[in-house]
């Protein structure tokens, strides 16, 4: 077996890479990545010389390339986890998350197509379905009501997917994960710039009144899930995945400057993020009933784990943070 993982050098898809070449030593997992300041291949060290992995690079919404890599290749499975991923830059640049989530989508789907796989797993987000109030959660029936650049670019993906199934018949699955957690999380995101903020005694910067949830699921508890949905989703079906661990974003910053011995004071409540989604929870019956899914970890052991990870690899994030990354970080949240 084949194995195209676009994004594999990303958060997510880097573990999942590291994941399947563990787990799956006959199959040849090659990785597509296109290295934005996201991607780092400092991810898959202790794998890169493994022989069933391969890494190229390039970019997924490059037509001519995809299609010359789907012909030289031939890939059995294609899973995109590739994306432009965070809120706030959709929110300062749209465009690139138009060309890379949608262009690049329907550039995977096209090659697929034309040169036929067993199945294409598009990695998606529940964000997808907007936001929710005090109650409920979001099942696959929610319709979809993107409210952020970002969003609205994974749910237009969703729709060519779905559309390339029905119309084509190309053998799809779509999978709609909560956020995730856990090691080589890119330190723009919540969970790691908090840690790191506090680890180096800068502020905290918690957006609006700090009461927004979000439903937090260990990365490896994802990787596991997406598994289980390329070898035995059927063909066409969406699956939600999420933990059942909802937090405020106020007691996540509190869990971390906890653990790490620092004071609240940290904490600055800043503007908050315009179309902020207030609350997220995902309903995920069908993947633990209909494919037997159970995540492992527990919220609690799992973020102490995380925080002890970004403490043992000190050089991993000082890395990033001294990099073109740097910039960004300024313009977002001052010289600090
Ligand atoms: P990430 O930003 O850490 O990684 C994205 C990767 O995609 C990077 O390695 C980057 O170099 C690569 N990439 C970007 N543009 C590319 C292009 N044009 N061609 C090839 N490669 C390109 O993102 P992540 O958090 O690992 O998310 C992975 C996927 O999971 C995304 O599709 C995201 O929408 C989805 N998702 C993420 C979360 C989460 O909590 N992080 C939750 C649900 C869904
Ligand atoms: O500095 C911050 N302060 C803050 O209060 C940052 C970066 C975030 N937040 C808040 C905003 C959100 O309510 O924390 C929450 C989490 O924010 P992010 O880490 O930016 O994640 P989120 O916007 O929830 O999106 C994530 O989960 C779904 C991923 O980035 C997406 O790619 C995924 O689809």
């Amino acid at each position: 077996m084949k194995l195209l993982v676009t994004g594999g050098a990303g958060f997510i898809g880097s573990n999942f890479v590291r994941y399947m070449v563990n787990k799956y030593p006959d199959y040849t997992i090659v990785n597509l990545d296109l290295l934005t300041y996201a991607g780092n291949l400092e991810n898959l060290k202790d794998i890169e010389n493994k022989p069933n992995y391969k890494f190229v690079r390039g970019d997924i919404a490059d037509r001519d390339f995809i299609h010359g890599l789907f012909q030289e290749e031939k890939f059995d499975y294609v899973l995109n986890f590739a994306a432009e991923s965070h809120v706030d830059r959709s929110i300062t640049d749209p465009g690139i998350f138009v060309q890379t989530n949608i262009q690049g989508t329907l550039a995977l789907l096209d090659a697929a197509k034309t040169f036929g796989v067993k199945k294409y797993l598009q990695v998606s987000t529940d964000e997808v379905y907007g936001t929710l109030g005090e109650t409920g959660y979001f099942t696959e029936e929610t319709p979809l009501a993107a409210n952020s650049p970002y969003s609205a670019s994974k749910a237009g993906a969703d729709l060519l997917v779905r559309a390339y199934n029905e119309t084509f018949g190309l053998p799809t699955n779509i999978t709609r994960c909560s956020n995730n957690y856990g090691p080589y999380h890119f330190p723009e995101k919540l969970i790691p710039l908090m840690i790191i903020n506090a680890l180096n005694d800068k502020e905290l910067p918690v957006y609006g009144d700090g009461l927004n949830v979000r439903d937090w699921l260990h990365v490896e508890d994802h990787c596991q899930a997406i598994d289980l949905v390329l070898h035995k989703g059927l063909v066409g079906e969406v699956y939600n995945v999420g933990g059942n661990n909802e937090r405020t974003n106020i007691d996540i910053v509190k869990t971390i400057l906890k653990q790490l011995g620092k004071p609240e004071s940290l904490i600055k409540f800043v503007k908050d993020r315009p179309g902020h989604d207030r609350r997220y929870a995902i309903d995920a019956t069908k993947l633990r009933t209909e494919l037997g899914w159970s995540p492992k970890y527990n919220f609690d052991t799992g973020i102490e784990q995380t925080i002890n990870w970004y403490l043992n690899n000190k050089e991993w994030w000082e890395n990033i943070i001294s990099g073109e990354y740097q910039e960004y970080f300024k313009s977002q949240y001052g010289d600090r």
